[in-house]
């Protein structure tokens, strides 16, 4: 090996590659998330969620990513783009910023830099870039990049919450910048009053059964409790980040320009189209076992919340959809259809086996219009 590596080049080169902030911790284990996650899993607050709740003993442990690992350099990148593009019809749905574009790809040339300066010195370094290998947020706070808002989110100084996070764990060892960051909300709790399903249960509490960017992507049924509040959102919620105040000012760095085809998703499209068509298109999404009938069941959702009951294409799809192999597709298709007030179209489907269908049938939705 030759000189040592310096903590201050390190930095330097991910901020040159791009990052918003740029940190080191040690490679000790990552608290509060060890001690958290198990009380999470245990009280029900994780529903069925696997990623870093799987083995939160190895999620928490940099050493269980590299056995020799002695530090952790943390990368955010702002990801914010500005006003969204209006949505144009009333059958296209929203999608959370985070999944405009493929942002963990620009994370991960961002860290790559740092990663190459550890191998050339003749350490080891792997990079962690949209993995659940470690709780992020946890390695993000402990080097000082953030504090944890009441949301739960690590909230950047200058950048807002709107950055996805990343991490290269190396054996070298390296001078931790930090201290974490206290709390900066204060007194504010614009995203506890303002979740549509009342999901933050406490500062940094968030209750997975009711939050909608797990419930969207959760296989099975969407709670009928929490239908109306998913509103026109087909992949994650925005909206404990857009009430947030620091991220009302957040900066655009980000050079790309998310299209509104990227913004949003046509739902008639996404009822019609092939699984191969949707994977091709939202494959980067998290997809349980790469069921589409899991995104077709949100997009039944919103069609029943935004559609013009009205209009020839929303029919045909409520006919067809009622019909579906699928039952948890029909039993969604039963609550958009009431939702819609087309309760007409119901008459032929009274006698669906399907427990699941005939609760639906026997439930009171209130309709939209
Ligand atoms: C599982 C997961 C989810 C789940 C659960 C979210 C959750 N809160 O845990 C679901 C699917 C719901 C989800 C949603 C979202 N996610 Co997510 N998710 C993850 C994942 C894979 C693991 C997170 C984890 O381990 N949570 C475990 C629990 C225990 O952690 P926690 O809720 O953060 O709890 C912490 C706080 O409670 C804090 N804490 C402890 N005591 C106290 C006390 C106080 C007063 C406070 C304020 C905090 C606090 O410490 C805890 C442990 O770190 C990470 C990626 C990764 N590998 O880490 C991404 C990650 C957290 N998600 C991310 C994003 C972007 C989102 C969404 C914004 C996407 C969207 N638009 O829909 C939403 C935000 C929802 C929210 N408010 O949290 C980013 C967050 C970036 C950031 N700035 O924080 C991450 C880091 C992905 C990435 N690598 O960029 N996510």
């Amino acid at each position: 090996m030759g000189r040592s590596l310096e903590a201050e080049e390190l930095l330097k080169l991910g901020y040159e590659a791009g990052l918003s902030a740029v940190g080191i911790t040690t490679a000790d284990d990552l608290f509060p998330a060890a001690d958290v996650l198990p009380i999470r899993k245990a009280s029900g607050l994780a529903d069925r969620m696997q990623f870093t709740y799987r083995n939160p003993a190895r999620s928490s442990s940099p050493t269980r990513v590299l056995e020799t690992a002695r530090s952790v350099i943390t990368g955010a990148l702002n990801y914010y783009q500005g006003p969204r593009a209006d949505i144009q019809t009333s059958t296209h749905a929203e999608i959370a910023r985070y999944s405009w574009e493929d942002y963990y790809a620009e994370l991960r040339l961002g860290l790559e830099p740092i990663a190459e300066a550890v191998r050339q010195h003749g350490g080891k370094a792997q990079i962690l870039a949209d993995s659940n290998a470690l709780v992020d947020r946890n390695a993000a706070w402990r080097s000082g990049l953030g504090w944890y808002g009441k949301n739960a989110n690590l909230i950047i100084p200058g950048h807002g919450s709107w950055v996805v996070l990343g991490a290269v764990v190396t054996d070298v060892e390296l001078a931790p910048t930090g201290p974490p960051q206290t709390d900066q909300c204060g007194a504010c709790s614009s995203c506890v009053t303002d979740c549509p399903t009342g999901a933050i249960l406490a500062p940094g509490v968030i209750d997975a059964r009711r939050c909608i960017a797990w419930l969207v992507q959760a296989d099975g049924e969407i709670p009928i409790e929490y239908r109306t509040a998913v509103g026109n959102r087909i992949y994650g919620c925005d909206e404990c980040q857009e009430v947030c105040p620091p991220n009302r000012s957040a900066p655009v760095v980000i050079k790309s320009k998310a299209t509104h085809d990227s913004q949003t998703a046509d739902i008639v499209w996404i009822l019609t189209c092939s699984d191969e068509q949707l994977l091709a298109k939202y494959g980067r999404w998290y997809i349980a076992d790469r069921n589409c009938d899991v995104i077709r069941r949100t997009a039944l959702v919103v069609l029943g919340n935004t559609a013009d009951p009205a209009d020839q294409n929303v029919q045909n799809l409520i006919t067809r959809y009622l019909q579906h192999d699928n039952p948890t597709l029909r039993a969604h298709t039963v609550w958009a259809t009431k939702r819609l007030g087309l309760h007409s179209f119901l008459e032929n489907v009274d006698a669906d086996p399907d427990p699941a269908v005939q609760r639906e049938l026997r439930a009171t939705v209130d309709t939209r219009l």
